[in-house]
């Protein structure tokens, strides 16, 4: 292919009047920032007051400087995404630990040590873009590499399945999951008719449900959860030879969930509590990390694997393909401008590089058209490529022109191709071996609105989801649906969704029916409906660790200890305990009665970070009580106190508490003696012991919850 390039970014030459211009341009540039300027540069004399026809008439409408200001701020705000409206962003780089040229030929996936910048952004699926962070959500996460070869971008979640098959089903999906169009209710919350009404009758969305209904739709953190690319691509290497691909982003800081209750409570306390927690950590240089990993599939092999890997609503257990890690991703620097960056952004599946192929995945064929649609319509053009956030690394070349927001200077005269006319020499692209090859998929060619028997197989996987979580995820699960069936009004429908659950496991269904008032589940009745074939593919593995969340240990970086104190406060084993979780890369806070200072009971001040009235135990991964009589005398007197240490002992949280300290864990049933409770460090302000009581809190912090606590529900918090 002969090389012209009319209009490429990066190859700009400056001719000598234009450096003079260029230069008498900065001169203003550093004089102007200083000064106000309309959108001509023309200079602001006042930015308070609008022109008037005298000091008490009317305001002219010559005022340009108004009328521009006015007019600019009625158009601020741009339609938000119809899915993932609500998120947050962030700079980082993608780099490469193992080469997977053997697989692919995608120049980035190439080299060892080769660093790609990447844009990523964290979304939550249904709220609207003011909602809050905690929802109940499927969450976003979508990764834009800068590649040299262009933008490749994985719009992927934080679950490794899709709720349908097919895009045709997606915008119902999207119609019933959204508030009810009648009164435009409840935002961001699955706990409605509609919602469970479609569930109900479309049961390809059974696995998806269960993933929802579990921690994994309640992140302790972005940093914190998993990324999936759902759906099997192909990656294709330089001699033409395919393997399928399904893509996995492992975070360094292992996977956490909140509890419900904190969830619901922190949409309230911090609704922008994940946002924040992304931006802090990152401002802090605490730079989230997650590990790449690839599960692959020769070509040849997929039809042996007991999944039919064009079906969304379907994984593959690591068991049975275990997942490769090629590479890491680093995230290190926050947005300058929220607007410009993550909201402008425009992610689209079919965005791919040399050797990145799609596969025939109904779901994410649709996808290959929705983004490009979504983002002409969001951002006003199909020019938003070249915003800067889109605009590719490596240069751009092509013949389309004009539109709104067009940016590119397309100079010459020829924007057609193929041409002579550019520099003499023909210009022509009709094929050959260059540029990006579509790689053909064994199929079937006739037209017809069908899908794959296998697709049919509903439940397996939702069992297998089931089976693989830990007693403390089950509980969890079961009162998850117990609470959103609760909200729903229509008795049939609560009926058919236990109906349908006893396909996933009898007695998870029977204990879900429990408070619903409805009769017992029943699996014939979902079997009879349209929609439903009993087809059940042996799974060959029962259950599968990676589905669990509930991994013991881990590092207790960045986890938020708080620390409550009240004038009087000992500070000796307070200082050691401090220390060492710093250390070990915690946070802490000193949460005090009042903002300042607090005086020790040595008559030191000790600043305090936060008000006790300004904060919740919610807010924290784990609470410490240090000794002091008159301390912990006034914080039992606070009843704000005492419920910030009862309300982490209800949901599980890390507590260590010193001396007297300990008075502020009242749980009458244990005659207040909270010694020997799962994850409650309790120690004595004594030099010999502080070390080991900094270990062992540590050590129950790195837990992250603790399950089996006694009176957990008789605590009123
Ligand atoms: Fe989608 C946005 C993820 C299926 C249509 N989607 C969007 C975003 C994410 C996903 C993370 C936000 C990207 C960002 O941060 O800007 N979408 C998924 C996943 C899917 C999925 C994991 C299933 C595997 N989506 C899907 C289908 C369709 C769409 C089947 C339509 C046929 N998605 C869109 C959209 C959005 C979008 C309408 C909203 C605004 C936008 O794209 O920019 O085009």
């Amino acid at each position: 292919m002969a090389q012209s390039r009319p209009d490429t970014r990066n190859k700009a030459k400056a001719s000598d009047s234009a450096g003079a211009k260029t230069k008498q341009l900065e001169a203003f540039t550093q004089a102007a920032e200083s000064q106000l300027s309309t959108q001509q540069g023309v200079p602001i004399p006042d930015n308070h007051n609008s022109l008037k026809a005298g000091v008490r008439g009317p305001t002219l409408l010559e005022d340009f400087i108004l009328r521009e200001k006015l007019t600019h701020f009625d158009r601020e705000r741009i339609p938000e995404r119809v899915v993932y409206a609500r998120g947050a962003a962030a700079h980082g780089y993608f780099e490469l630990t193992r080469p997977l040229g053997e697989y692919t030929k995608a120049d980035f996936l190439q080299d060892v040590g080769s660093r790609t910048p990447v844009f990523v952004r964290f979304s939550a699926a249904m709220g609207a873009r003011g909602g809050a962070d905690t929802a109940r959500e499927a969450r976003g996460f979508a990764v834009k590499f800068y590649t040299r070869e262009g933008n490749y971008d994985l719009v992927g979640a934080n679950m490794p399945v899709a709720f349908v098959q097919d895009a045709i089903k997606y915008p119902d999906f999207v119609h019933a999951a959204k508030p009810e169009p009648h009164h435009d209710m409840p935002q961001a919350s699955s706990a409605h008719d509609t919602f469970w009404d479609f569930m109900s009758l479309v049961p390809e969305t059974t696995h998806a449900l269960m993933w929802l209904m579990s921690g994994r739709a309640l992140p302790r953190s972005w940093r914190m959860m998993d990324g999936f690319g759902v759906h099997t691509f192909r990656f294709v290497n330089a001699r033409g030879a395919v393997h399928y691909v399904k893509f996995h982003w492992k975070p360094k800081l292992g996977r956490h969930a909140l509890l419900w209750d904190e969830a619901q409570k922190l949409a309230g306390r911090d609704p922008d509590f994940l946002r924040r927690d992304l931006w802090e950590a990152i401002e802090h240089g605490h730079f989230p990390e997650w590990e790449l990993g690839v599960q692959l599939i020769e070509e040849a092999k997929a039809e042996s694997l007991p999944i039919d890997l064009l079906d969304p609503t379907k994984l593959i257990p690591e068991e049975l393909v275990p997942v490769l890690t090629v590479g890491k991703l680093v995230l290190n620097r926050n947005p300058d401008n929220f607007f410009a960056e993550a909201e402008q952004v425009a992610f689209n599946p079919g965005h791919v590089v040399p050797g990145i192929d799609f596969s025939n995945d109904p779901l994410l064929q649709g996808r290959l058209f929705a983004y490009s649609d979504a983002q002409s319509w969001r951002l006003g053009s199909p020019n938003h490529s070249e915003l800067p956030i889109n605009k590719s690394l490596c240069p751009v070349h092509n013949f389309q022109r004009d539109g709104s927001g067009r940016n590119t200077i397309g100079k010459g005269r020829v924007a057609y191709e193929p041409h002579t006319l550019a520099n003499g020499a023909e210009f022509r692209v009709d094929g050959g071996q260059q540029g990006f090859q579509s790689t053909a998929e064994p199929g079937d060619p006739a037209k017809l609105r069908r899908r794959p028997e296998d697709f049919d197989d509903h439940f397996s996987q939702a069992s297998l989801f089931w089976n693989s979580q830990s007693p403390a995820e089950r509980d969890q699960i079961v009162a998850a649906l117990q609470y959103e069936l609760s909200r729903v009004d229509t008795a049939a429908v609560r009926q058919r969704v236990v109906d349908n659950l006893a396909h996933v496991d009898a007695r998870l269904a029977r204990k879900v029916a429990e408070p619903l008032g409805i009769d017992l589940p029943d699996p014939r009745a979902a079997a009879g409906r349209a929609g439903f074939r009993e087809l059940r593919r042996k799974q060959l593995v029962e259950t599968s660790a990676a589905l669990s969340m509930d991994t013991a240990g881990g590092a207790i970086h960045t986890r938020r200890v708080a620390v409550l104190v009240a004038p009087g406060v000992e500070l000796g084993a307070f200082k050691v305990i401090q220390q060492a979780l710093q250390d070990a890369g915690a946070v802490t806070c000193v949460i005090g009665p009042n903002l300042g200072f607090v005086a020790s009971s040595s008559g030191q001040q000790l600043p305090v970070d936060h008000a006790l009235l300004a904060t919740s135990s919610v807010l924290f991964d784990a609470v410490l009580v240090p000794g002091g009589a008159t301390s912990a005398q006034q914080l039992m007197a606070n009843g704000s106190a005492v419920h910030f240490v009862m309300e982490a002992y209800r949901h599980c949280k890390p507590i260590c508490v010193i001396g007297e300290g300990a008075q502020l864990l009242k749980i009458p049933e244990l005659d207040n003696n909270p010694a020997g409770l799962p994850g409650v460090v309790v120690g004595k302000n004594e030099p010999g012991t502080r070390q080991q009581l900094a270990q062992e809190f540590i050590a129950a912090i790195a837990r992250h919850r603790h399950w089996g606590r006694p009176h957990v529900d008789s605590v009123a918090a």
